[in-house]
C-alpha cells in the first residue's frame, strides 16, 4: 500500500520535507499539497504532481488523502490537528504542538477519548544516531547517576521575524524535549538568565545569547546556552557529566581534513543539514505505521503538552528572572 500524503504548510521545513518524501521516503507519495499562498501551493503541486488546496480542512477530508502531515504555523496546529482527528486520519505534526500548554491539553483530550494515540510529533532529535547513543549509554549505566548536563544551541543566524519568545519556545523546546527523552524523567523548573553582554550580530530585539537552567525531578541541572546568531554553523552540543563518565555528542562529520591550516571539519550550517538522517527516519517512522495500520508511536502529543508546560514556565522566566517551577498533572495511562 502506498500511504498518500497530504501535507499542509509550505514554508522551509514543509518543503524540506516534501522532497524527503519525493527523495528518500519510501511507501508513500505526497499526493496533497496546502498553503494559504495560493501561488506557492500551485508551483509546489505542480513541480510535484501533487493537487493544490488552499483551505486545510477541505484537503484533511479529501480523499485523495490517507494521512495528513502538518508543517504550517503553531497558531493553526490545534484546529488542524483536531479537523484531522475528526475525520479519522493519523496526523503527523512538526513541532510545537501548540504554542500553549492549555491548546496542548485540548489534543490530549480528544486523544484520550479516542482511546488511542493519533498523532506523532516532529520532535526528530530522537531519532538522531547521535542522541540515541548516548540515551544507551545513559540507559547503560556507564556514566553512572547523572548530575549535571551541559547544552548549547547555536544557530548561525535567526531571521528578523524570529522574537525573543521564540529562544524558548521555537528553539530550546528541542533540548527540553531530548533531557525528558535522556533522563527518563520530567523537568520541575526553569530559570532564563540573561547575559549582560549581547552578540552585535543580534537584532536589537533580541537578547542574544541566553542561558537557561533547567532543574528534574532527581535534581539533575541542566545549563543550555542559546545562541541563535553564532555566525559560524548550526552547532548543537549535549554533554552528559556523571559520577564515573562524562559523554558528549560527538562531532557528526565523517571526514577530518589535515592541512597547512590545521585539522578542520566542515560544521553543518543548518538544522535540516545537521539533523537529515534524524528527519529521514522520524519520516519513515510516520509512514510505516500509517501503511502497517498501527497505533502512533514516537514523541507524542503529551510530550508536546509538557514540553508547552516547561515553555510556559521558561516564557515567564524571561519576564522576571525567577525560577518558575513546572507542574505537570499526571499522565494519562494511554501515553505511558
Ligand atoms: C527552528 O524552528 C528549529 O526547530 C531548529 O531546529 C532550531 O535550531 C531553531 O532554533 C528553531 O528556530
Amino acid at each position: 500500500m502506498t500511504v498518500k500524503i497530504g501535507l499542509i504548510g509550505l514554508g522551509m521545513i514543509g518543503r524540506d520535507h516534501l522532497k524527503r518524501f519525493h527523495n528518500v521516503i519510501s511507501g508513500a507519495e505526497v499526493t496533497a499539497v496546502c498553503d494559504i499562498n495560493r501561488a506557492a501551493a500551485d508551483a509546489v503541486a505542480s513541480e510535484y504532481g501533487a493537487t493544490a488546496f488552499y483551505d486545510a480542512e477541505e484537503m484533511i477530508h479529501s480523499e485523495l488523502v490517507d494521512a495528513v502531515f502538518i508543517c504550517s504555523i503553531g497558531p493553526v496546529h490545534k484546529t488542524q490537528i483536531l479537523a484531522a482527528f475528526n475525520a479519522g486520519k493519523p496526523v503527523f505534526c512538526e513541532k510545537p504542538l501548540t504554542p500553549t500548554a492549555d491548546e496542548s491539553k485540548e489534543i490530549i483530550e480528544a486523544e484520550v477519548k479516542a482511546g488511542k494515540r493519533l498523532l506523532q510529533l516532529g520532535f526528530m532529535r530522537r531519532f538522531d544516531p547521535g542522541y540515541q547513543a548516548l540515551k544507551h549509554a545513559i540507559d547503560s549505566g556507564e556514566p553512572g547517576d547523572v548530575m549535571l548536563i551541559h547544552c548549547a544551541h547555536r544557530n548561525p543566524s535567526v531571521p528578523e521575524s524570529y522574537t525573543l519568545e521564540m529562544a524558548i519556545n521555537d528553539s530550546a523546546t528541542h533540548e527540553i524535549d531530548i533531557i525528558r527523552y535522556l533522563l527518563n524523567e520530567n523537568i520541575t523548573s526553569v530559570r532564563v538568565d540573561k547575559p549582560r553582554k549581547k552578540t552585535s550580530r543580534a537584532l536589537p530585539h533580541l537578547q542574544d545569547p541566553l542561558i537557561v537552567i533547567f532543574e528534574t525531578e532527581s535534581g539533575v541541572r541542566i545549563d543550555d546556552e542559546l545562541f541563535v546568531n553564532c555566525h559560524y554553523g548550526y552547532d548543537i552540543r549535549c554533554e552528559v557529566v556523571g559520577e564515573n563518565a562524562i559523554i558528549a555528542l560527538n562531532e557528526q562529520q565523517l571526514i577530518n581534513t589535515r592541512s597547512l591550516h590545521g585539522n578542520a571539519h566542515h560544521i553543518a550550517q543548518s538544522c535540516m543539514e545537521r539533523f537529515a538522517t534524524a528527519y529521514d527516519r522520524e519520516v519513515q517512522h510516520f509512514v510505516d505505521s500509517v501503511r502497517d495500520g498501527r497505533e502512533m508511536s514516537g514523541p507524542s502529543s503529551w510530550d508536546g503538552y509538557v514540553v508547552a508546560l516547561v515553555c510556559d514556565a521558561g516564557l515567564a522566566s524571561l519576564k522576571d528572572g525567577e525560577k518558575h517551577d513546572v507542574v505537570i498533572p499526571q499522565q494519562p495511562s494511554l501515553y505511558r
